[in-house]
């Protein structure tokens, strides 16, 4: 089939959507290469939707009141980490059926080519790849509805969705073309900051994870001051002083994530921390990492632990911005069905 060329885009008015899954507790990873972004973005005044990917995350089996419990506790990091549910809309996926009725749609407008290329896929499929769920396969398209619904234009995210993001702009290409329509606006990602990959602190080489079975490899945003503190003693080095400039970092992965850890907490370019250190041992960096990351953190994981005395009103927080995003998506997808063909003369 003939790769989908480009529909000249009418204009669309800015808009950011993201998501995290609530699969376990948050991390440092998501912190650094989603949330802070995504609170950076509501303070630039563009119109900011977020989320919590309930139905992603049931990709793989979820205990229900666990999944009850990290849905609240991750949005509780949203408004921690500073969303203001007020100025952006907070909710959760599967209150707004928008989204999965989009995503059928677009696992008809997706190529099974495209989908078997993506390799969060391969990489969390492993071996196992008979066994898991066809959900985990058709993840993106999911993800891709997730954005569309709104017709964001925007994605801050880390990284490792950048693919995701491909088979988004892939797929509102398709549609378009596939019904001689400039219905959907074709996504920019915004992957931006010194620590857009975090990764594990027991293997450099390795994103970190929320699922990683060895808690030692991250920090969560509910640990607490010595936890932080302790996590990152022990973080895998090398035996070398840092280097004096970047270039040194190069063959040193675990070296290079701590210095680009530091950097985006500390809002400075990974050359400045490296020109600050240069020479210096972890015995002296990793101290210095630990008090600037437990500055950092401890407001935050203090104010989710205030908010999650109250889950009810977590929910409410929820149950209201689920309501104002299928304002939104409502009348989208309810297009969409128009455009495809589907009779909808159903009353009330
Ligand atoms: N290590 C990371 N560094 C930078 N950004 C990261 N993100 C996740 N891990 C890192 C970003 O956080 C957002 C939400 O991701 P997600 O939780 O929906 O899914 P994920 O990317 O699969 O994250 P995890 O922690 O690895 O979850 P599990 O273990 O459940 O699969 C995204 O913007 C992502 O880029």
């Amino acid at each position: 089939m003939a790769e989908p060329v480009q529909t000249p885009q009418a204009s669309f008015p800015p808009r950011i959507f993201s998501g995290i899954q609530p699969s376990g507790g948050l991390t440092l990873g998501n912190y650094l290469g989603a949330l802070k972004r995504f609170v950076e973005k509501q303070e630039e005044g563009i119109e900011t939707i977020y989320c919590m990917v309930d139905m992603h995350a049931i990709t793989v089996w979820q205990d229900p009141e666990k999944l009850r419990q990290q849905t609240r506790e991750g949005a509780a990091a949203f408004i921690a980490a500073g969303i203001d549910p007020a100025r952006s809309i907070l909710f959760n996926q599967s209150q707004v059926s928008a989204h999965v009725e989009l995503g059928w749609i677009f696992n008809c407008i997706a190529r099974m080519g495209w989908m078997s290329r993506m390799t969060q896929f391969k990489d969390k499929a492993g071996k196992n790849s008979e066994n898991v769920s066809l959900g985990l396969f058709a993840y993106p398209s999911l993800m891709a509805a997730d954005i569309l619904a709104y017709k964001a234009t925007h994605v801050p995210v880390g990284e490792d969705q950048k693919q995701h993001l491909e088979l988004t702009r892939d797929i509102a290409i398709k549609f378009n073309n596939d019904y001689g329509v400039d219905f959907f606006p074709v996504v920019e990602p915004v992957i931006e900051g010194a620590a857009t990959r975090v990764m594990s602190l027991r293997d450099g080489t390795k994103k970190m994870s929320k699922s990683d079975p060895s808690d030692q490899s991250r920090i969560n945003l509910t640990d607490d001051a010595d936890t932080i503190a302790k996590k990152i003693r022990k973080a895998k080095t090398d035996p070398e002083p840092l280097p004096d400039s970047l270039d040194g970092l190069k063959d040193r992965p675990e070296a290079r994530n701590l210095v680009n850890i530091y950097a985006a907490l500390a809002g400075h370019t990974a050359e400045q921390v490296i020109r600050d250190y240069a020479g210096a041992q972890f015995g002296t960096f990793k101290p210095a990492l630990a008090d600037l990351a437990v500055a950092k953190l401890e407001p935050i994981t203090l104010e989710m632990n205030r908010l999650m005395q109250d889950p009810a009103e977590i929910d409410r927080i929820l149950g209201k911005g689920a309501e104002r995003a299928d304002a939104i998506a409502r009348p989208i997808v309810d297009q969409v069905y128009d455009v495809i063909g589907m009779i909808r003369s159903r009353r009330g």
